[in-house]
C-alpha cells in the first residue's frame, strides 16, 4: 500500500484565464504528489467564501506558509474530510475570512490529487468510488452578455446548450461546438460588423438584445438538432443579482425595468416560448419566495437553478429546500473553500430531488480537475464553456474519462427525466 502521508507542501502565485492572480498549491507525500490552482468569479454570490484575506493575495501566501502547511504535515491524504476539517480549524472563521478560499479550495483540491496519484487510481474513482460510470452532459456557454460583456451585451449574463439528447460525451462535445460555430455565422448575418469578440468564458459576445440571442440560438440548435439526431435544450444564467437595484430588476441595454412580479412572468415567457430546460438565478440571491414560485409552475419541465442564492453552501441549500426554491443548484468548489463541504451539498441535494450541476469560473486555470470532481460527484450536468483552453482543459479530460472507463460509460440519465418535454 502507498504511504499518503503529507510530508510537505507549497504554494506560488499563478494566473487565470482572465490574467489575475491566484494561488497554487502543491502538496508532496511519501508516495505521491498532487497540485492544484484555485478559479475565480467575476459576479459572484455575497455569501461566497472571502476569496483572498483582506483581498491580499500575497497575505494569502504567507499565511499558507506560515500556518496552513505546517499544520497539515503528518495528515493522511487519502481521508479528505480529514484534512478539510484541519483546513476549517486552522481558519477558524465561519467563512475562510483568515486562510481564503483560495487557498482552502487549491489546498484541498491538491491533497485529493496528490492522493489519487498514490494510490493510482483516476481522481473521479477516488472521489467517487470505484464504481462510478456516469458521464455529465455539458452545459455550453454560446453568447454572454451582463457583468461578463462589460454590460455592453444583453441584459442576461449567459445563453447556454444542453445536448441532453446526446448518446455519448465525445457527440455532445462536438454538438456544442456545432451551435457556436453556426451562432457566429448568424451572428454576422445580424450585425456584418460584429468582430468574433468572445468573452471571458468564451462566449460570443455580440451587441444584441436578449430576445435577438434567444431567437438566433433557437434556430441554430434546431438546425443541429436535426443534423445530429439528437435533442439539444437551451438555457440561461440571468444572475439576477446584478440586474437587481434593491428594488426593480434593471434591464439596462433594453431600457426596462421589471418587479419581481414582472421578472417571474418574463422568466416563465422566456421558458414557454424557448422551450427552456435550464433557468439559473433568475432571482436574485435574497428571494427565495420567488425562486419558489417559479419553480412550482415550471419546475415538472424546467431546471430552475440556484447559484448566488445557494452558494454551495449546504445551510442556504437548507433554507431553499425548506421553501421549495429551485430544483437544481450549482455547485463550486471555490464557492465553499473545500471538496468535502462541495460533496455534502451535493448529498444534501441529490437527497432532496435537486440536480447538481459541477460549474467552472469565469476566471478559470488551466486544470483539468473539475472534470474528475464533476463526474465523481455524480453529476448529471458540467458546466464548463465550449470554447477556450481552459474549457477545453476539462472538456477534453471527460473525454479521455469516457474512453479510460470503456463499456461502463453512460450519460447520467437522471438528468433526462427530469427535463424530458
Ligand atoms: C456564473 C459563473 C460561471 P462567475 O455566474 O455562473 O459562469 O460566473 O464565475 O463570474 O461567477
Ligand atoms: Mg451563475
Amino acid at each position: 500500500m502507498p504511504d499518503t502521508t503529507i510530508e510537505d507542501l507549497g504554494i506560488r502565485k499563478v494566473f487565470n484565464s482572465r490574467g489575475e492572480e491566484t494561488v497554487e498549491v502543491e502538496v508532496y507525500l511519501t508516495d505521491g504528489f498532487g497540485k492544484a490552482a484555485a478559479p475565480a468569479g467575476a459576479s459572484r454570490g455575497s455569501h461566497e467564501v472571502v476569496y483572498f484575506p483582506n483581498d491580499d493575495v500575497d497575505l494569502a501566501v504567507s499565511t499558507f506558509e506560515k500556518t496552513v502547511a505546517p499544520d497539515l504535515m503528518g495528515l493522511d491524504a487519502s481521508i479528505q474530510s480529514e484534512v478539510d476539517i484541519r483546513l476549517e480549524e486552522i481558519d477558524g472563521t465561519e467563512n475562510f475570512s483568515r486562510i481564503g478560499g483560495a487557498v482552502a479550495v487549491a489546498t484541498s483540491m491538491a491533497v485529493a490529487r496528490a492522493s489519487s496519484n498514490a494510490l493510482e487510481i483516476p481522481l473521479y474513482q477516488h472521489l467517487g468510488g470505484t464504481n462510478t460510470r456516469d458521464l455529465p452532459y455539458p452545459l455550453g456557454n454560446v453568447i454572454g452578455g451582463g457583468k461578463h460583456s462589460r454590460g455592453l451585451g444583453p441584459d442576461i449574463q449567459e445563453f447556454l446548450v444542453l445536448p441532453y439528447g446526446a448518446p455519448d460525451i465525445y457527440s455532445a462535445l462536438k454538438a456544442n461546438i456545432e451551435v457556436h460555430r453556426s451562432v457566429f455565422k448568424e451572428l454576422v448575418k445580424v450585425d456584418p460588423s460584429f468582430t468574433g469578440g468572445r468573452n471571458d468564458e468564451g462566449a460570443w459576445s455580440a451587441r444584441i438584445s436578449t430576445g435577438t440571442a434567444l431567437d438566433i440560438l433557437n434556430r441554430v440548435v434546431k438546425e443541429v438538432s436535426n443534423k445530429v439526431g439528437f435533442e439539444i435544450g437551451i438555457g440561461v444564467d440571468l444572475a439576477a443579482s446584478n440586474l437587481w437595484n434593491g428594488e426593480k430588476y434593471v434591464y439596462t441595454n433594453e431600457g426596462i425595468t421589471r418587479s419581481p412580479k414582472e421578472q417571474l412572468e418574463f422568466i416563465k415567457g422566456l421558458i414557454e416560448k424557448y422551450n427552456l430546460v435550464f433557468v439559473e438565478d433568475p432571482f436574485h440571491e435574497e428571494d427565495f419566495k420567488s425562486f419558489a414560485e417559479l419553480t412550482d409552475i415550471v419546475g415538472d419541465k424546467c431546471l430552475v437553478v440556484g447559484d448566488d442564492i445557494f452558494v454551495t453552501n449546504p445551510s442556504r441549500l437548507s433554507m431553499g429546500i425548506k421553501e421549495g426554491a429551485g430544483n437544481g443548484i450549482i455547485i463550486k468548489p471555490d464557492q465553499i473553500g473545500t471538496l468535502s463541504r462541495a460533496w455534502d451539498t451535493v448529498r444534501l441535494a441529490v437527497s432532496n430531488g435537486y440536480v447538481p450541476v459541477v460549474s467552472h469560473r469565469s476566471g478559470d486555470t488551466e486544470y483539468d480537475t473539475l472534470a474528475h470532481i464533476a463526474v465523481g460527484f455524480g453529476a448529471p450536468i458540467i458546466k464548463s464553456g465550449i470554447l477556450g483552453g481552459e474549457r477545453i482543459a476539462k472538456l477534453n479530460e471527460l473525454i479521455r474519462i469516457w474512453d479510460y472507463m470503456g463499456k461502463a460509460a453512460r450519460m447520467n440519465q437522471a438528468l433526462v427525466r427530469k427535463i424530458k418535454h
